[in-house]
């Protein structure tokens, strides 16, 4: 089995590429046999039967039709477009009915960033984690606009949609990272959704998955809304080291005078915090977009609990 990147293709790293890799290329190949057989005909020809001084009497005197040539351009291509239905047809039918034995992720697109949720309560984002030589099902779904997933080392992609679930699936056949996009570039920021598949042996994904499984009962609220931070991709928009990105800082945000964009300003408490999370377009701090999308039932009450004392803890830092 060949499990390298060619010059046209990136590495073979799923149960199905090798098909559809090998279907690929023998579209390719007749294509080009026959762009070349038909490009060359028509400059032998062109050249051959050009218009020449007292060839005028000759242009009625061609045979009208061919009965085997014309059966022969019927039949070969015919046969040929069969063979690459029913290849295309099996192929297609393997890569959407999910095996039943397949360990299922919930994938999240929401402007710009993928989560992802494990069974056993685990959650990553931007990063799909799976194990090797394991058929995972993807339940796919958007929070706001159309998103693409896509991974071309195990040749799946797909739409993701808000208000349906979409599926994939996939077995990956080699432990590695792996590139993964979104291929939706019809807003600003699809092309930033870029994050990896990393597939790890069995025993690696075990430990990683206990690792990463979060929420567990009398975790300090502190470590949990840590953790909640990086899970939940409030570090895509939000550092806490005091630069502001996308959205403001998390560090001495909490007891400080917020200025917002109306002109009014708040000391942020508690609650300001918490309405911050869920109804984020309530009050928008001065110099930045109304951007952040709403956590309103993307959040456990003990969540929104753990990352307001996170972001307390970090006001306290500063001081
Ligand atoms: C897509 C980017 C984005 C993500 C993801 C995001 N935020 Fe925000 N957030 C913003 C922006 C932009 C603002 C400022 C504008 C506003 O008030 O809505 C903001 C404001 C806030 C504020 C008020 C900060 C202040 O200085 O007054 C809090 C608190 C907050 N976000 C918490 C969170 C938490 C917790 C998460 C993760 C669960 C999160 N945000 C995820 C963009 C984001
Ligand atoms: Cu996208």
């Amino acid at each position: 089995m060949d499990t390298t990147a060619t010059f046209w293709l990136p590495v073979p790293a799923s149960t199905v590429a090798q098909d559809i890799d090998a279907l690929w290329s023998f579209v390719f190949w007749i294509s080009t046999f026959f762009f070349l057989l038909i490009l060359g005909m028509m400059i032998v020809f062109a050249i051959r039967y050009r218009r020449r001084a007292g060839d005028v009497e000759r242009l009625d005197k061609g045979p009208s039709h061919n009965n085997p040539l014309e059966a022969a351009w019927i039949i070969i291509p015919t046969l040929i477009v069969l063979v690459i239905f029913v290849w295309g047809f099996r192929g297609y039918m393997k890569m959407t009915v999910v095996p039943a034995n397949s360990m299922e992720v919930k994938v999240t697109g929401q402007k710009w960033f993928w989560s992802f949720a494990y069974p056993e309560g685990a959650s990553s984002v931007n990063d799909l984690v799976v194990p090797v030589d394991t058929p995972v099902k993807l339940l796919m779904s958007s929070q706001d606009v159309i998103h693409s997933f896509y991974v071309p080392a195990f040749r799946v992609k797909r739409d993701v949609l808000p208000n349906r679930y979409q599926v994939a699936w996939f077995e990956a056949n080699q432990v590695g990272e792996f590139d993964l996009f979104c291929t939706e570039y019809c807003g600003t920021s699809h092309s930033d959704m870029i994050g990896k598949v990393r597939v790890l042996s069995k025993a690696d994904y075990a430990s990683w998955l206990e690792e990463s499984t979060i929420g567990a009962e009398g975790m300090d609220p502190v470590e949990l809304g840590r953790k909640l931070y990086t899970a939940k991709a409030c570090m895509t928009c939000h550092s806490v080291d005091g630069n502001p990105g996308n959205g403001p800082t998390f560090k001495g945000v909490f007891g400080h005078q917020v200025e917002f964009a109306d002109g009014s300003s708040l000391m942020a408490d508690e609650n300001y915090i918490r309405e911050s999370i869920l109804s984020p377009r309530a009050k928008i701090v001065a110099g930045f977009q109304p951007i952040m999308p709403t956590y309103q039932g993307l959040l456990k009450d003990a969540e929104i609990d753990a990352l307001v004392a996170y972001i307390k803890s970090l006001g306290a830092e500063s001081e």
